[in-house]
């Protein structure tokens, strides 16, 4: 990490401010100046385009060792990108290259191919070396939403994605999450940019507002896109769908006004518990069970005497003796001496 560091500031200082800080930093204990040789191109390509302003540039001696990394800020080019030498002063530490060694590029974690117009090999210290680049790989990601989920007008539902990265290279991507009826949407819990490396996946939250106006049956098509920054290939997600869903009565279902409100557990889906508020307006006995799908009772969360005011329980996925339940649609119901209301959640392995 700290030559990671070092680097990123050598693009920033002067080099008479490098050398002061190499020397009372990491080679504090020695005389001897750190060395490098700097690599440099002003045409690279990856999958035959300019090299992406935000592509990884690494080099590695032959001993593998990594001894310089850049960021490419502008497209199509790289460098100055310092290859540094090994520190003859520590044996026990390889920090990199020696005379004559030949360097290998990898652009985004793929080996990259140079094509000159100079050796990619460690001459001496403070050489300028223009090594041009060259990498193919395919870039693939793919993004993966949980199951259709139900809204309630006026809340927020929580959807999960993910996004996984089926392609060779690191890829750099931008998340864009967009709803087909204009509802609110929000992408939370991950940035909205950011590296994924091969075979890696990132956890993407999204959660959309159902409008206060929404009707009973209303649905709405979100879909989370995924627009690779490397080649501009945009990925979609299957569309989720939001339902909108109504009590019987034509209320909202969970608000009894003047009484309490039941508001739907969060996250939902869940793995491996979930949390169920409710507010009650003056204090009362409460119960909170947790039905299956038969109707059966099989947890009580809260019982008891409550203040008015916001309450909270917490549900683990498991039975009243402690065992691990399915994955599947649940049930909680909340309930004083004069009402009871009921809502669903999933629990999702
Ligand atoms: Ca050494
Ligand atoms: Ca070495």
């Amino acid at each position: 990490m700290l030559k990671r560091f070092e680097y990123k500031l050598a693009r920033l200082l002067p080099l008479t401010l490098l050398f002061v800080l190499f020397a009372t930093t990491a080679f504090a204990d020695t005389d001897e100046p750190p060395e490098w040789v700097n690599l440099y191109s002003y045409s690279s390509t990856l999958n035959g385009e300019p090299l992406p302003v935000g592509a990884l540039v690494d080099v590695y001696d032959p001993d593998g060792v990594l001894c310089g990394s850049f960021t490419v800020h502008t497209e199509g080019k790289y460098g100055f990108l310092p290859a540094m030498r090994d520190d003859d002063a520590t044996p026990s530490v390889d920090e990199g290259a020696d005379p004559g060694d030949p360097l290998e590029l990898r652009i985004n974690g793929v080996h990259a191919t140079a094509l000159g117009p100079e050796e990619a090999i460690w001459t001496s210290n403070g050489d300028n070396r223009e090594v041009d680049l060259s990498v193919e790989y395919t870039i693939d990601v793919d993004v993966r939403p949980l199951p259709d989920g139900i809204g309630t007008p006026a809340y927020y539902t929580l959807y999960y994605f993910w996004v996984v990265n089926t392609g060779e290279g690191i890829d750099f991507f931008h998340l864009e999450a967009s709803s087909g009826r204009a509802w609110s949407v929000e992408i939370i819990g991950s940035s909205t940019t950011g590296y994924i490396a091969s075979g890696d996946s990132v956890e993407v939250g999204v959660r959309t507002l159902v409008p206060a106006d929404a009707e009973d049956g209303d649905s709405d098509d979100m879909t989370l896109t995924a627009t690779s920054a490397m080649d501009g290939t945009v990925f979609d997600a299957e569309v989720v769908t939001t339902t909108v869903t109504m009590s019987a009565a034509g209320e909202w279902e969970g608000i009894v006004p003047g009484v309490f409100q039941l508001f739907q557990n969060y996250p939902n889906p869940f793995n491996p518990t979930t949390r169920i508020e409710f507010t009650l307006e003056q204090a009362s006995e409460v119960r909170l069970e947790v039905y299956n799908v038969l109707g059966q009772s099989i947890k009580t969360l809260l019982e008891g005497y409550f203040p008015n005011g916001s309450h909270e329980a917490v549900w683990d996925g498991t039975t009243e003796s402690g065992a691990k339940v399915s994955s599947g649609i649940y049930f909680y119901r909340l309930s004083t001496n004069e009402f009871s209301r009921t809502r669903k959640m999933m629990l999702m392995k």
